[in-house]
């Protein structure tokens, strides 16, 4: 049994630092996950996360399964809500939106999922999760129905981060929103990470190696990316192993 946590720990402790490749089931063809994956083998990826705002064709089960047949990499969910929920997959991202003050997101969803967790094997990581502005009106907003906190305001934004590691999260996940025009910018990854004990995911925008290079050099012990992946798989030339 993998140890999803666990091995999070380990590398932020080693200053080891790790890349989840972000595939949204509604923007993937089923067809192209071999060759995907081909290319997500010789990158430095560590982690896939599935996941998107919705799942309008309840595809995320079939997605997982094919992900799993060709990637011993971990499978973890990030999931807009509980629909999104498979056995399938190794382990889920258990979010609460904290930056909203929407309690369908900060606990309604969580308590929907929880007889269907119950059940099940996957490792569940008690994740808070912050959607920071990114100057794009992103699909997390609008299906949340919430509003990012303005990355001027670092004393709120940490605050927040520091909440949620007092309530219990085990990660800390920094949002700038998917397809973000600007990333969550640097001083206040390295103000959350130097104030907090537990890991903190950084994504949102991050296109380039020289940004991914500079959130891990802020603090990020762990950066999404999915965009770019989507836009052009090139990218992964640029994170061979
Ligand atoms: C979104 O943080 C992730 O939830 C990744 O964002 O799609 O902009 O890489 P991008």
């Amino acid at each position: 049994m993998v140890n999803i946590y666990q091995n999070i720990l380990s590398a932020k402790n080693e200053g080891k630092k790790l890349l989840a490749v972000l595939i949204d089931p509604e923007k993937i063809d089923i067809k192209n996950i071999p060759s995907f994956f081909e290319k997500v083998q010789l990158s430095i990826a560590t982690h896939i996360f599935v996941g998107g705002s919705t799942d309008k064709n309840n595809e995320t089960e079939i997605i997982v399964s094919a992900i799993k047949k060709v990637t011993q990499l971990p499978v973890i969910l990030f999931p807009g809500d509980v629909s999104q929920i498979t056995n399938k997959a190794d382990g889920i991202l258990f979010l609460s939106l904290l930056s909203g003050r929407n309690p369908e997101y900060l606990i309604e969803q969580q308590v929907k999922a929880a007889p269907i967790l119950n059940k099940s094997t996957l490792e569940i990581i008690p994740t808070g999760y912050i959607l920071i502005d990114g100057e794009t009106a992103t699909a997390t907003q609008r299906v949340s129905n919430t509003k990012p906190i303005a990355q001027k305001n670092t004393t709120l934004i940490l605050n927040t981060a520091l909440a949620g590691q007092f309530s219990g999260k085990k990660l800390i996940y920094l949002e700038a929103g998917s397809g973000a025009t600007v990333a969550v910018n640097k001083h206040i990854i390295t103000l959350v990470q130097r104030n907090l004990n537990i890991p903190l995911i950084v994504g949102g925008g991050i296109n380039s190696k020289k940004q991914l290079v500079e959130a891990y050099n802020a603090g990020a012990d762990l950066i999404v990316i999915g965009t770019a992946f989507e836009k052009d798989e090139s990218f992964f030339e640029e994170l061979k192993k």
